[in-house]
This record gives C-alpha cells, sequence and structure tokens, in this order.
C-alpha cells in the first residue's frame, strides 16, 4: 500500500518513483502522504476540552514520529530500502523546529503526544515562532550564535483562516492561528495550536540573532526568547506573552461559544493548564473578556479560578517572573485594572506580604496570581514539590494546602525509545512482547531475564552499535574521533551553574593531571558535553570555552588521548539528543541539590540503558528509589544541607578551594596551557567566580564526586554486574513514561471524559 501511494505522489508530483526521487523529494512525498493519513483519523472529543498554554513547544522533526504514531514506520522503512533510500537519510531532510529552550519545551511537546495517545481532548496553545532557539556553532572556541529558521514552503504547518485582534498599548495587531497535527499513538489526533501576524519581517535580523526589539509589529513572533537576563528583552517578552495569552483566551472563548456552552459554567467544559508563569496573564485576560460579555468581574474571577492550574518549573528565585507594574501599563494597560483588583482582594484578606501580587517595589509576581486564582499548582517531581511546599512556596502552601500536588515529569516512549532506539525497542518486544508500548510499566517483566547472560549480550551489542554510530557521526558532522570501546559519559542539558557543567570540567582536568603524572585509567574514556549558554549568561559563555579549550588539548595530545577525549557536540538539540542518548553509559544528572526542579534527560538515559551518575535532586531521588542503591550512582550533600547553607549564607568556597587536591584542579583553568589554546578574559573570569563565589557550590561536592565517578568507571569493567544494573534500569523505567504522567495530570487535575 505504503509503496504505491508513495510512488503514485512522487509520479504525480515529480515524475518521479522512490528509487529515481531524491531525498528531498521523498521526504515531500511523505510529508504529502502522512499529512493525509492524519486527516482521516480524526479528532479527539470531548465536553471538556483542556488547552495546554505554553511558550515552548519543543516538538524536534516530526517525520518518524508521526510515521510510529500511524504505524506505518516499519512499513515506510523497509519500502525506502527496496528502493536504495534510508529513512534516516529522509530524515536528515526535514529542519528542525527548536521552538524551545529545553526541559520545559520539550516536555510540553512530549505531553502532547501523551495526551493524543490517551485519546484525551487537549490542545497545545503557543506561538509560532519564526526562528527558534538560536543554532549554535563553535568559532575560536567559543559559542556564536545564529538564526535557527524551521518553517519551510511545504511544513507540518498548516494555517488556518482563525483570526483575533489584540490590543497593545497604543496599536493593535491581527493574529493568524496555525496548527500542526499531533498524532496519537494507535490514536485520534490534537493539534497544536500556534498564533503568529502576518507583518513579521525576517529582513530585519542583522548580525547572528541581534535586531531591533522596538519593531514589535515586526519581531513579535519573530524569535523565540532565550532564558537570559537581557534587560532589553524584557518588554518583548511581555508582548509575546500577551500575544499569546489574548488569542489563547479568545479562542476557548470562541470554542466555547460554537459548542453552545453557558461561560457561566465554563469551568465545566474548559481546563487550561499554565506551563510555567509565561502564559500567567490569561488569567486577567480572561477575566477582562468575560466582563465584556456581561460577566460581573467577582463571578468572572470565581469562574476562571475554577478553570485555570499552574504548574511550576522552578525553584531558583531569580527565574520566577516579576514584571514592573510600569512595563504591564505600557504594553498591556487594559489588564492592570484587573490585575490590581486581585491584588486588592489579596491584601483584602491577608497580611503576610509575602503572598501579594504587587509588592512594595511595584512589581507583579506572575507565580502568586496563578496560585491565588487557580486551583492547582504542581511541582514536576516528588522533591521539587515538597520544597515548593516546605519552602518557597509555603506561605501559599499554608492558605492553601489542597491545592498543592505533585505530577513526576514523564517522556514519551514513542520517540525516546521507539524512534531513538528501534533495535532496543525491537530487542524488548521480542523478550516481553509489544504491550510495554501502550503500558510502559510492562517493562518490569524483563526483570525475568535479570540474571540471563545472553540477555546481557544481546544488550551490550545494541550499545556497542549505537556508540559506533554516534562515533560516525561525530565523526561526520564535527570531524572528531572516539573510540567505541571507550566508556561513553554523557552531559547534555541547557548550560546554567546550577546544573555544574563546571563541576564536570574539574572531574576531567583531575583525569588529564592523572594521566600526565603516570596514573592510566584501564578502560578510556569519552567525556560528551552538549549545551547551549543563553547569549547573556556571561560565565555559562566561559565554561563552554573552558570545555572547548579542554577538548582541544586534550584530543590533540598522544600521551593522554589513547585514555580520555573531550567533545562538546555543536549545536544541541532534540535531534542530537537522540542519536547521543541511545550511546550513553553514564548519565550526568549532577546538579546541586534542591535546584533541578524534575529533570527529564535522566528519564531518557535510564531508559535507553545508561546508569546515572548523580545527585540526590529532581527526578533522580525517584529514580534512586526505584532501582536502589546498587543500580545508580549517587553522590552529593543532600537537598536539606543545601538549602541550610543557602537560610545562614555559609558556604565559602575558598575553604574548599584550598583544600589538597582541589585548588591544582581550578587553577588549572588559568594555567599556561589553557592560556595558549584559550581567551584569557574568559579562563579568568571563571576562575574568579569559582574561588570568589560558587553561588552554585561547585566546590562542595567536587571530592565526592571525583571519587564516584571512579568507582564507576571501575565497576564498569565488571562487564555481568554492569549489565545486570543496566537491565534493572531499564525494567523499571516505566514509571517516567509521559503517559502515567498524562493520566495522572487528567485524574487529579483536568478530569477529562
Ligand atoms: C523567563 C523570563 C524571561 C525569559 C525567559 C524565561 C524562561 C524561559 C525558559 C524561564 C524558564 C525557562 C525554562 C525552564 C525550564 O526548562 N525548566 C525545566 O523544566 C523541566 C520540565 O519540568 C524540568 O525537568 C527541569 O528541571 C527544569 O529546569
Amino acid at each position: 500500500m505504503i509503496n504505491e501511494n508513495l510512488n503514485q505522489v512522487l509520479k504525480e508530483r515529480f515524475e518521479k518513483t522512490i528509487a529515481t526521487a531524491t531525498n528531498e523529494e521523498v521526504y515531500l512525498a511523505l510529508l504529502e502522504l502522512t499529512k493525509g493519513i492524519i486527516k482521516n483519523r480524526g479528532t479527539n472529543k470531548g465536553n471538556k476540552k483542556l488547552y495546554y498554554i505554553s511558550a515552548e513547544f519543543l516538538i524536534g522533526k516530526l517525520l518518524s514520529n508521526n510515521l510510529i504514531n500511524l504505524g506505518i514506520y516499519d512499513e515506510v522503512r523497509e519500502v525506502l530500502l527496496e528502493n536504495g533510500k534510508e529513512l534516516s537519510q529522509i530524515e536528515e531532510i526535514e529542519l528542525e523546529p527548536s521552538l524551545g529552550n529545553g526541559g520545559l519545551g520539550r516536555l510540553a511537546a512530549c505531553f502532547l503526544d501523551s495526551i493524543a495517545t490517551l485519546g484525551l481532548n487537549g490542545d497545545g496553545v503557543g506561538l509560532n515562532y519564526h526562528y527558534g532557539l538560536f543554532k549554535q556553532v563553535f568559532e575560536d572556541n567559543k559559542q556564536k550564535a545564529e538564526k535557527n529558521p524551521w518553517i519551510t514552503k511545504e511544513s507540518w504547518l498548516n494555517k488556518s483562516d482563525i483570526k483575533f485582534d489584540v490590543l497593545f498599548g497604543g496599536f493593535k495587531v491581527t493574529s493568524s492561528l496555525y496548527d500542526i497535527d499531533v498524532t496519537g499513538y494507535n490514536q485520534s489526533c490534537n493539534k497544536l495550536r500556534l498564533f503568529d501576524i502576518d507583518s513579521i519581517d525576517e529582513t530585519i535580523v542583522e548580525d547572528g540573532i541581534n535586531f531591533n526589539k522596538e519593531d514589535i509589529k515586526k519581531n513579535l513572533t519573530l524569535f523565540l526568547y532565550p532564558d537570559d537576563s537581557d534587560e532589553a528583552g524584557h518588554l518583548l517578552r511581555i508582548y509575546q506573552q500577551y500575544f499569546m495569552v489574548s488569542n489563547a483566551a479568545q479562542l476557548i472563548l470562541s470554542e466555547a461559544e460554537e459548542n453552545g456552552y453557558d461561560l457561566h459554567k465554563l469551568n465545566e467544559h474548559v481546563v487550561i493548564q499554565i506551563n510555567d508563569t509565561h502564559p500567567s496573564m490569561v488569567i486577567p485576560e480572561l477575566i477582562r473578556l468575560l466582563g465584556e460579555k456581561g460577566i460581573e468581574i467577582d463571578e468572572a474571577i470565581g469562574i476562571v479560578t475554577k478553570t485555570c492550574a499552574y504548574t511550576n518549573h522552578t525553584i531558583l528565585a531569580e527565574a520566577l517572573e516579576k514584571w514592573p507594574i510600569a512595563y504591564l501599563e505600557k504594553v498591556v494597560p487594559q489588564l492592570m485594572p484587573i490585575i490590581r483588583e486581585l491584588d486588592n482582594k489579596v491584601k483584602s484578606k491577608y497580611d503576610d506580604e509575602k503572598v501579594f501580587i504587587i509588592d512594595n517595589e511595584n512589581r507583579v509576581h506572575m507565580a502568586h496570581m496563578d496560585i491565588h486564582y487557580g486551583f492547582s499548582v504542581n511541582g514536576v517531581a516528588a522533591l521539587h514539590t515538597e520544597i515548593l511546599k516546605d519552602e518557597e512556596l509555603n506561605p501559599f502552601y499554608k492558605i492553601y494546602p489542597e491545592k498543592f500536588n505533585n505530577k513526576t515529569n514523564g517522556i514519551t516512549f514513542r520517540r525516546w525509545l521507539i524512534h531513538c532506539n528501534n533495535e532496543l525497542s525491537n530487542y524488548i518486544s521480542e523478550l516481553i512482547g509489544d504491550e510495554y508500548k501502550k503500558d510502559a510499566t510492562k517493562l518490569e517483566d524483563l526483570l525475568k531475564y535479570i540474571d540471563n547472560k545472553e540477555v546481557y549480550a544481546k544488550l551490550e551489542s545494541i550499545k556497542r552499535n549505537n556508540k559506533i554510530e554516534l562515533k560516525n557521526y561525530l565523526k561526520e558532522t564535527q570531524n572528531i574521533d572516539i573510540d567505541e570501546n571507550s566508556i561513553f559519559d554523557i552531559q547534555i542539558k541547557r548550560l546554567h551553574e546550577y546544573k555544574r557543567q563546571q563541576m564536570n570540567v574539574l572531574y576531567i582536568i583531575n583525569k588529564y593531571l592523572e594521566i600526565k603524572s603516570g596514573k592510566l585509567p584501564t578502560t578510556p574514556i569519552t567525556m560528551i558535553f552538549g549545551a547551549k549558554a543563553a547569549p547573556a549568561y556571561i560565565i555559562a559563555q566561559d565554561i563552554i570555552h573552558t570545555i572547548l579549550c579542554l577538548q582541544e588539548i586534550i584530543n590533540n595530545d598522544p600521551e593522554v588521548n589513547k585514555y580520555l577525549r573531550v567533545v562538546m557536540v555543536e549545536n544541541y538539540n532534540v535531534t542530537k539528543a537522540s542519536k547521543l542518548i541511545p550511546a550513553c553509559d553514564v548519565s550526568e544528572q549532577i546538579s546541586l541539590a534542591s535546584k533541578e526542579a524534575s529533570g527529564t534527560g535522566n528519564m531518557k538515559f535510564m531508559l535507553n540503558g545508561a546508569l546515572t551518575l548523580g545527585t540526590e535532586d529532581g527526578a533522580n531521588v525517584e529514580i534512586h528509589q526505584l532501582v536502589g542503591d546498587d543500580n545508580i550512582y549517587i553522590f552529593g550533600k543532600p537537598s536539606e544541607t543545601i538549602i541550610e547553607h543557602y537560610k545562614k549564607a555559609d558556604y565559602v568556597s575558598r575553604k574548599y578551594y584550598e583544600k589538597e587536591g582541589i585548588k591544582e584542579l581550578v587553577d588549572f583553568i588559568v594555567s599556561d596551557k589553557m592560556l595558549q589554546v584559550g581567551d584569557e578574559v574568559n579562563l579568568t573570569r571563571l576562575y574568579n567566580e569559582l574561588i570568589n563565589k560558587d553561588w552554585f557550590m561547585t566546590l562542595i561536592d567536587i571530592e565526592d564526586y571525583i571519587k564516584t565517578k571512579d568507582r564507576m568507571f571501575k565497576d564498569f569493567e565488571d562487564r555481568d554486574s554492569w549489565m545486570k544494573k543496566v537491565l534493572t534500569n531499564i525494567s523499571k523505567a516505566g514509571f517516567f513514561s509521559s503517559d502515567r504522567t498524562i493520566a495522572q495530570y487528567n485524574e487529579e487535575i483536568w478530569k477529562l471524559k
């Protein structure tokens, strides 16, 4: 069937066959064919609908994902092969929509997959950024940011004829709504709905990713705003947020009215999930629009409070959005009376300044608005939710204990196993059948093979194949040589001091110095990083620079490179993640305890047979509980200790720096060797930061980290015992399916169906 249909499209469009068409033509034909199949699928329905509003949906490439969900992946691959074409080559044609910064955006994408798969009536709502997160290139051992286009003439994006007017202080714009179909695994579809305006002018982009931030009509949806502290961009960020939520609110009300719902009972038909505080203005906007429809403000507030639910993704105080009133007065003057009213109600009831929406510096705390005027507040991992309740949001927890709940994050196994590691997924099916694809807890059936050496051997051979594939890919794309017989140790995530890539750097320096002094590792080690740093985040740039310098020094030193190599993967994104994760042995999850809300990379690695080297942070805690002490490598100070240090402000990095064995590692950053290849300004800045401030306490855990990592590398040599740990991890990964997470959101928050 596929064979005929594909050939037919190719003939009509290009007068070609699968065998004679170019990869690009085959891609376009597959796109057309797949979109046609999706059209016939129908959409999930119900008399209550979820709107998952998010500034980010890091969906990644969609071709294979859709083929898998439509159940035609294997057939397409075979048909292509018979005609001398590789699906993996065809995939290269598609540009990745990098419409997210990292975890939060990727989570939203996994959630859409699971919402559709569970047959729930729910759409994603966001923005149609013309350029996704910047494309990273390395030059002179530094990161350079370039624009990252993804929209092509033919793509998964469909333009609808839905339009809304959005009013800003002083001017008005008209939106256009685009849709991307979201396929469920063997299920009907939902939509990701992305708003845009027609007046965007891509030619205003200058060098790199610079553009005039003031010309809103030309730049509103031009770029995904990188997670940074760029002052000049804050106003644009508010324009984007309001544009997103005003459109979302108008869409929600128009769909409710189309369905003939009583707006007084909106909450019976609509639930809105607010993904972090970026869409928080949907609360006052909905209240405003209900007011325009004749509903009194007090009633409108009540309706909206029963409709909105808020997810918190961070405990970093500096990342919680607080917008100056002056900014909001300029961008969205029509919301300010409502926000003031919401704040007055709070102030008339509570004395504690910590729960006010507007603080005494005239800033609006977006999360506070969500908590008072939403019915649910959830954290994204057990530890994270406990910290929210006990520390960060404790004053709110005391007022509304019933609103607080935990929803431990998850990942879609369709992309993060079936697609990225098809060989492993097929082997699992051989062992325990296909059921785990719909019910991930079935992976536990693998435990019956826990002592089976044949299974170990096969798992090892799959890992080896994946490592060879990665090796070839890195050779092709970055001309870097690595050894598939080495341990692949991988840290891939946004670059942030709390994630402590710099601690991994100190380990590398330690290993390098050991090798130089004649202490050689038994098994060679390949240290792999992938990370983008927000352009305005200076120290993060310095850490990237340091890694790139180490890469140059170590990989070119014949005395060392037999035992140790360093790779910084350029332009880390979803596509690269799916090549890196299946090849990993050691998964680095080394954030400062209490700082990583959940992490989701940790789950992807576990599922793909890597062992975790991690702190008791985020979802690592739950991985630890599931696999037990013997199957994970935990180190570092617990979150309670870290929280105490912050409270007492008594962490002094220099005290740790002075310790035997630590000083020389930090000093190496500014050694002659490093200065020969690197930039003194960057290296010195990082060095000074580590010894004088080290806000995220790199040095507090460094000794334990080195010790534990060395023990882990030693354990790698006992192959049977290692493979037993690997198998345990895969078997226990079922809990982290986003199908489980979404089922819980639905049972406890959304109550659809
Ligand atoms: C805020 C204001 C202005 C500009 C940008 C931002 C901004 C943008 C992105 C703030 C935060 C983000 C992204 C946060 C994020 O990705 N958080 C991660 O969410 C994951 C999913 O829950 C968790 O697994 C991670 O632990 C958490 O860091």
